[in-house]
C-alpha cells in the first residue's frame, strides 16, 4: 500500500488526485474518485458560481469522504467561486492558469486546505511563503493549460524549493508514471487524461473514444501566440486555430475563434469545432472502468515497481 504525509493531511486512502478537467470534471466524477479513495476535484473553469455550488452539493450527496474544487484563475468567475468553496465547505482547493495570492488567507482561515498548481520554482516559493499546504507541480506533458517545463524536470526542482509535499501532475496514468513520480520526491500524483476514461466521467461519449484511439503524436499545443499555451488532441479545430494563429489572425478574432470550444468538445462532443484537451499519455489509457479501479489499478502496479527499484544498486 502506497501511503504519503498528503493522505495523512487530506483524510484519504491513496495519494492520488483526479485534476481539475473543465466542462468535465463534475460532481459526479469527482465523488466516485474520493469514495475510490482518492481526491475528487470539481472543475470550476469557465462556469458561473452557481453552477460550481450545484456540483459541490450533488458530490457531497453522493459521498462524506473529502472532495476538491480547482478553481481556473482565468476565469471571470474565479472571486465568486473563491467565496462559494468557503460557503459550500470544500475542504481542498486547488489553483490553475494564475497567482492565487489574493484568496489564500481567507481560505486558510475557513479551515481549507489550499493547493496551488506551480508551473515554475518562484511561484512554488510564493506559495509556501503564503502558507500553501502542498503543491502540484505540473509538467507540460497535461493536458490544457500548460507551463514550459516537462515533470520530469519540474518536480525535482519544485521538490528542492519547498519543503511542503509536492503532488506530481502532467504524463502519469498507470504505475510506472506514479512510481517515477514518487522516485523524483512527489508525495502524491494528480492524473486528468486517465480519468476521462472513468464510467463516472460524464464526458461526451465522442470524447471517450478519442482518448481510448489516442495515439502517441496525437496531441499539439496551441494558444501560444496570446499566452495561454493549451494542449489538446490533433483534430480539425487544433488545425484551423493553429492556421489561424500562425497566419496572422488578430488577436480578436483568435480569442473569440477559441471561445465554447471547450464546452463543445466535452458536451458536444463535436469533432469540427470542439478543443479535446488531453496530455501526451492519451495513448496508453486503453479502457473504461470504473473511477476507484482506476484509483487501484494505478497503486498496485506503483508498489511493485517502487519495491524492485532497490535491485538496481549493487
Ligand atoms: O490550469 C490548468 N489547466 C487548464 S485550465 C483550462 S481552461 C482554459 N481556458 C482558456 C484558456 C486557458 C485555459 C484548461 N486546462 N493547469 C494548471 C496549470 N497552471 N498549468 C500551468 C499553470 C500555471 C501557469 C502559470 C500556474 C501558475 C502560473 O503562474 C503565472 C503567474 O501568474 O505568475
Amino acid at each position: 500500500m502506497i501511503k504519503s504525509e498528503i493522505c495523512d493531511m487530506l483524510g484519504i486512502e491513496y495519494p492520488v488526485f483526479q485534476g481539475g478537467m473543465a466542462w468535465i470534471a463534475d460532481g459526479e466524477l469527482a465523488a466516485a474518485v474520493s469514495n475510490g479513495g482518492g481526491l475528487g476535484i470539481i472543475a470550476a473553469g469557465n462556469a458561473p458560481g452557481d453552477y460550481v455550488k450545484e456540483q459541490v452539493r450533488i458530490a457531497k450527496s453522493l459521498t462524506s469522504k473529502p472532495i476538491g474544487v480547482n478553481i481556473m484563475l482565468l476565469s471571470p468567475y474565479a472571486d465568486d467561486v473563491a467565496k462559494i468553496v468557503i460557503e459550500e465547505k470544500v475542504e481542498v482547493v486547488t489553483t490553475g492558469a494564475g497567482n492565487p495570492s489574493k484568496y489564500i488567507k481567507e481560505w486558510k482561515s475557513s479551515g481549507i486546505k489550499v493547493i496551488p498548481v506551480v508551473a515554475s520554482v518562484a511561484m512554488a516559493k510564493l506559495m509556501t511563503r503564503l502558507g500553501a499546504d502542498a503543491l502540484i507541480a505540473e509538467g507540460g506533458e497535461s493536458g490544457g493549460h500548460v507551463g514550459e517545463l516537462t515533470t520530469i524536470v519540474l518536480v525535482p526542482q519544485i521538490c528542492d524549493a519547498t519543503s511542503l509535499p509536492v503532488i506530481a501532475a502532467g504524463g502519469i496514468a498507470d504505475g510506472r508514471g506514479a512510481a517515477a513520480a514518487f522516485v523524483l520526491g512527489a508525495r502524491g500524483i494528480q492524473m486528468g487524461t486517465r480519468f476521462l476514461s472513468a464510467f463516472e466521467c460524464n464526458v461526451h461519449p465522442a470524447y471517450k473514444e478519442k482518448i481510448l484511439k489516442a495515439t502517441d503524436l496525437c496531441t499539439a499545443v496551441t494558444g501560444k501566440r496570446l499566452g495561454h499555451p493549451v494542449r489538446s488532441l490533433r483534430t480539425q479545430f487544433s488545425r484551423d486555430y493553429s492556421k489561424a494563429e500562425y497566419g496572422g489572425m488578430p488577436d480578436e478574432e483568435l480569442e473569440a475563434l477559441g471561445t465554447g470550444a471547450l464546452r463543445l468538445a466535452a458536451k458536444e462532443g463535436d469533432g469540427e469545432k470542439g478543443c479535446f484537451l488531453a496530455g501526451q499519455i492519451a495513448a496508453i489509457v486503453k479502457k473504461e472502468q470504473p473511477a476507484a479501479d482506476i484509483i487501484k489499478e494505478v497503486m498496485e502496479e506503483a508498489e511493485p515497481i517502487l519495491r524492485s527499484a532497490s535491485l538496481w544498486v549493487k
